[in-house]
């Protein structure tokens, strides 16, 4: 077969379960392991691509599952890749989309894969077929999330002192309002003139409770509040931020698709949007969105959903080629496993995650690892 025959070969979907460091706990659920789905992605001249879905304690984050995304790619999506050239890829997520709607964290794992296959085989980083990377050092904030305040100041001290984190988002959102404050206030006590403080509610509060607490959380130097509101209440964010002495918002759950991010721009209704491949169906997807946000003045975070160095790193060369990421990007998705699936795990130094060097995503996966924690 010729080197350059890019035809897709072959599609092979595993289910993997990692275990994080401790218990994650968001307003909606609470992990204690990591699943994701790993597509290894073979093309004709023998080179093989991957790529990885996330998702967040079943399907509770958003609507996809490792088993639904599995079944969708195995029956419904690498059928309508096999054959096709790797590197038409907007035509390749044109087949995707009329395979099955949404999905897009399936899709994404499947672009993903096709962007390292086709990189791997022109010896160039997948950056460089988006355009090219204006930064490859990412600053990287952790997540405090064990819901326990003494717990959740030592873990920061910790990062603080190994220089690997000095912004934290902490979840909010699994206890009333008033205990959330009361943790607030401890860790911004604790914390505050060394650290920047954001906080992700993951969609917990009304309107009301919002525009009660919204100001607390000014008063407490919170630098950016994530998706307060639940994602369909676009309007509601709008009137929080109209009314001002609220922190800058950032859209995460409301905004999947780019019409999704044009009217979150339309009823001003965010000061930043939370980029992610689950979310975006893909990198191309992805920087349509980041395009449209960019049209509206809106702000660039770099979003996770606690992907292994895989899926982060697929993030990052997304990341690496948008000229302004004002809110820096929150991959210490690696660093909160108790083991990682490739053979050298992403490098955090200097509080900033680094895109790592090499052809397609600059990652390798280990196959002791996938086989280690492969779902049997
Ligand atoms: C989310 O909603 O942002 C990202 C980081 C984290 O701790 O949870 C995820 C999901
Ligand atoms: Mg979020």
């Amino acid at each position: 077969t010729p080197a350059r025959d890019l035809a897709v070969a072959d599609i092979r979907t595993t289910i993997v379960d990692v275990p994080t460091v401790r218990k994650h706990k968001l307003s909606q659920t609470s992990v204690t392991a990591q699943s994701y789905v790993i597509v290894q992605l073979r093309l004709a001249n023998g080179v093989v691509g991957i790529g990885e879905a996330a998702t967040l304690g079943g399907p509770r984050w958003s609507e996809e599952s490792v088993e639904g995304i599995k079944a969708t790619i195995d029956t419904y999506l690498a059928p309508a890749l096999i054959g096709q050239p790797a590197d038409l890829f907007v035509a390749a997520g044109e087949r995707l989309d009329a395979a099955a709607k949404r999905n897009n964290a399936a899709k994404a794992a499947l672009e993903t894969a096709l962007f390292d296959a086709v990189g791997k085989t022109l010896g160039l980083p997948v950056a460089a077929l988006l355009g090219g990377a204006v930064r490859n050092r990412f600053p990287v904030l952790w997540t405090l999330a064990s819901g326990d305040p003494d717990q959740e100041i030592a873990e920061a001290e910790d990062k603080l002192a190994a220089r690997l984190h000095r912004t934290f988002k902490i979840k909010i959102g699994a206890q009333s309002p008033d205990a959330d404050l009361a943790r607030l206030t401890r860790l911004s006590k604790a914390l505050a003139d060394r650290a920047t403080l954001i906080v992700d509610a993951n969609q917990a509060w009304d309107e009301t409770v919002a525009r009660r607490c919204l100001p607390r959380l000014a008063d407490l130097g919170i630098a950016l509040v994530e998706q307060p509101l639940p994602a369909w209440n676009v309007a509601g964010m709008g009137r929080l931020r109209a009314r001002g002495g609220v922190p800058p918002l950032l859209a995460d759950e409301c905004v999947f698709t780019a019409h999704d991010m044009l009217g979150v721009a339309q009823a001003a209704a965010a000061d930043a949007v939370s980029l992610k491949l689950v979310k975006h169906g893909g990198l191309v997807g992805l920087h349509k969105v980041a395009a449209v946000a960019e049209a509206a003045g809106i702000g660039l975070y770099g979003g996770c959903l606690l992907e292994s160095s895989v899926g982060a790193a697929a993030h990052l060369h997304a990341f690496a080629g948008l000229r302004e990421l004002a809110w820096g990007c929150e991959h210490f998705g690696p660093q909160i496993l108790t083991g990682d699936l490739v053979t050298e795990p992403l490098a955090f130094r200097d509080f900033a995650v680094h895109l790592p060097d090499g052809p397609g995503l600059g990652v390798t996966l280990d196959p002791d690892k996938l086989r280690h924690y492969a779902r049997s």
